[in-house]
């Protein structure tokens, strides 16, 4: 990520270092301004503050979001360019922000959710279409995301970020690059394992493990991938989601399950990890910004659903969360050349083709609920 040039604490460093050298060296510093001027070219902000912020005009949109899940400075500059105050909230997985909504005491205007979750809150009504006349920056989303089979009619979701699942690995304790999940079984890395703390994912993967499709519901391969995570806590340092990537960056385990976006992340702070989406398959995750059914200000809500599909917002929201974007526009800006490079974000067909997105499971969604909730509480 370029985020680090845009602190002024790094620039002020940097010209003293720079100050310190000239002086020292008796101005034959030439190398290193010329890696100056490079970086200066790099730092320019993808978004910039208005120059005269419109006045907050009371009128408010709530947004329900993922942690660690957006550019903080994205949320300034919407509230400077349109007066409109952005409450924002956030959850740790799918089924928290589900559980909420679905029990009906809090209303947002704007929510994030995956693929799955939304083919169910389209079914069960909580979403309502969206009206495209209000969000023209649609046009930068890649078709290639639109239409998918969670909301095939492309009617109630906004493609926000997508990803695969993988091992985020330290290659200084893991010598030999993996390419399974067996890894995750591995007595070697005992109490040296992060595992999410996200239902559906994590029983995917045991699942995957177990030889099952991850999507399944027959109850012989979900008692299989039970027993498999219950088999596997004695290895487990702990089930974390966001937690995750501080802890992988101090270098606490050697290996954790991840999803794509967070290892980007983790890789541009530290040279020592790599990430991998093992030989066996994956998920393939779609996050898509919705209105749900009970939205108070719908019209605010497209506002914000609109500049978050505007080239310069998106650029600098990715440069900043480092999850895969869908929005053309926003790669062009950030440069193409370097984020199709990033086999993390942009993986081969070969991997993509072992990837499977998650369904909605109706009713037996109740059993994986179930055995999660007995995994997590042997802990
Ligand atoms: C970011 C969470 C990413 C969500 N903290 C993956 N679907």
């Amino acid at each position: 990520m370029k985020t680090i040039y845009k602190k002024k604490g790094f620039w002020i460093i940097l010209v003293l270092v720079l100050a310190f050298a000239y002086l020292a060296f008796g101005g034959s510093g030439e190398p290193i301004e010329d890696e100056l001027i490079e970086e200066e070219e790099e730092s320019e902000p993808f978004v910039v503050m208005p120059d005269n912020p419109v006045k907050m005009t009371g009128e408010t949109i709530s947004v329900y979001n993922w942690g660690d899940y957006i550019d903080s400075e994205v949320i300034d500059v919407f509230e400077a360019e349109t007066g409109i105050k952005v409450i924002y909230e956030t959850f740790e997985t799918n089924e928290d922000m589900y559980a909420k909504i679905a029990m009906g005491g809090s209303s947002y205007d704007v929510i994030i959710p995956s693929d799955y979750m939304i083919e169910r809150m389209i079914q069960e009504e909580l979403l309502q279409p969206i009206n495209w006349n209000n969000v023209p920056n649609v046009k930068n989303i890649d078709p290639r995301f639109t239409h998918e089979s969670y909301d095939p009619d492309f009617a109630y979701s906004v493609p926000y970020t997508w990803g695969t699942m993988g091992l985020l690995y330290n290659t200084q304790t893991v010598l030999e690059a993996p390419d399974s999940w067996d890894i995750l079984l591995d007595e070697e890395y005992k109490m040296d394992l992060f595992m999410l703390n996200a239902p559906r994912d994590t029983m995917a993967i045991a699942l995957v493990m177990a030889g099952h499709d991850l999507n399944s519901i027959t109850p012989s391969d979900l008692a299989d991938a039970k027993k498999l995570l219950i088999d596997q806590k004695p290895l487990v340092l702990a089930y974390v989601v966001d937690e995750v990537k501080d802890k992988m960056i101090a270098g606490e385990a050697s290996v954790a399950l991840v999803w794509s976006g967070d290892a980007t992340f983790c890789m541009s702070e530290s040279d020592e990890l790599n990430y991998v989406v093992p030989k066996e398959g994956s998920n393939i995750f779609y996050d898509s910004m919705c209105i749900p059914h009970n939205a108070r200000n719908v019209s605010g809500a497209e506002k914000f659903i609109d500049f978050m599909c505007r080239a310069d917002v998106a650029a600098a929201n990715y440069d900043y969360v480092g999850y895969a974007i869908p929005n053309t526009a926003a790669i062009e800006l950030w440069g193409a050349e370097e984020y199709n490079a990033s086999p993390v974000n942009n993986p081969p067909q070969e991997t993509l083709d072992k990837c499977q997105v998650f369904k909605y499971l109706g009713d037996d969604t109740r059993l994986y609920d179930q055995i999660w909730t007995e995994i997590i509480s042997e802990f």
